[in-house]
């Protein structure tokens, strides 16, 4: 899935943005103070944010932020519905925050595809949308006004990079714990992981299977693994969450995880991190959640109608298990 440069579209955004403005100052109340925030006495900006679920530490963290920043104090009235990872879930809170006429709407898409029509009732509204975390595939990208996240591809390169430098000096086997199935982040890591691996004969995916983002199909899904191959030496999980349950099935096979088999994962949450401090994952990507400040950023912006850049990427660091024993004192997640 080629991602567009959004660079080539920066004017195209500008306009939409201009429109969106004009279209949020026109068809919201006509108590608009025309400073971009809804009349109604407290001058808040009302949006409305439908989130993917509660499936991991990172999706809980990432909650954390934006109810933590989209605050009354910080001039928001903060409208906020979990999907439980169901598209049809988050569809339906879009389209009741498109009726109230909320000044802006914000997700974060469970799966990329599907969204064009609901998009379409948001800009047909007036109403600004924002992505955060996961981007969707549609091809008209004036359906939202800014992407906010992290560059999966990237993330997915960075642990194929590790794992091949520091693993793939001999023949390794490797089995992948995949995201969501259809989800940005599940299809982007895939593919940098194999981009990054390519070039190495020795680095072999023996089996690939998702295990939704959640600990507990992680663990399912690496005990058919277990079942049914001998001879696993890393496990690629595309989460911290998904890598946690691994090493519950490795352990109760009876083998070490990060020792007799390998952990590389991404996302970078206490727990993920602890594991790794501890010697039981080997490597972690981060991917950070913390998206609430640029989102409150933006949303200004939009409804102030100021142009925002159509992509922000968010930035990750990256880990081993001395890294993480330094890192783990000051994490904020
Ligand atoms: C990534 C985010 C993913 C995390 C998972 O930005 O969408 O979803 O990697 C979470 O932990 O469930
Ligand atoms: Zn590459």
């Amino acid at each position: 899935m080629a991602r567009k440069n959004f660079r080539s579209t920066a004017v195209a955004a500008v306009a939409a943005t201009a429109l969106f403005a004009l279209g949020a100052c026109s068809s919201g109340s006509s108590a608009n103070t025309g400073d971009g925030a809804e009349g109604n006495g407290d001058d808040l900006i009302t949006i409305g944010f439908a989130q993917v679920g509660a499936e991991s530490g990172w999706r809980t963290a990432n909650t954390k932020s934006i109810q933590d920043t989209l605050t009354t104090e910080n001039g928001f009235d903060l409208k906020f519905s979990d999907a439980q990872q169901k598209q049809e879930n988050q569809i339906q809170a879009i389209r009741s925050y498109i009726a109230q006429n909320v000044d802006v709407i914000a997700f974060s898409p469970v799966v990329e595809s599907g969204w064009d029509a609901v998009l379409q009732d948001a800009k047909d509204a007036g109403i600004p949308v924002i992505l955060t975390d996961r981007a969707v595939d549609s091809e008209d990208d004036s359906l939202y006004v800014s992407f906010i996240g992290s560059d999966f591809v990237e993330e997915g390169h960075r642990v194929g990079e590790w794992v091949s430098e520091n693993l793939g000096t001999e023949s390794i086997n490797v089995v992948e714990l995949q995201g969501t199935t259809g989800s940005a982040p599940a299809i982007d890591r895939k593919e940098g992981f194999e981009d990054a691996i390519a070039g190495n004969s020795n680095v072999t995916v023996i089996d690939s299977q998702t295990g939704n983002f959640t600990r507990a199909e992680g663990k399912t899904v690496m005990e058919g693994f277990l079942q049914a191959h001998d001879d696993i030496d890393v496990v690629f999980a595309h989460n911290d969450d998904m890598g946690l349950g691994a090493i519950e099935a490795i352990e109760a096979a009876g083998k070490k995880p990060g020792v007799d088999i390998k952990i590389v994962t991404i996302d970078g949450v206490k727990d993920g991190m602890t594991a790794l401090a501890d010697g039981k994952f080997n490597y972690i990507v981060e991917c950070n959640p913390l998206l609430g400040p640029d989102l409150a950023e933006i949303a200004k912006k939009v409804v102030a109608g100021e142009s925002v850049e159509k992509r922000i990427v968010t930035h990750d660091d990256a880990f081993d298990q001395e890294g993480a024993k330094a890192a783990l004192p000051n994490r904020q997640y």
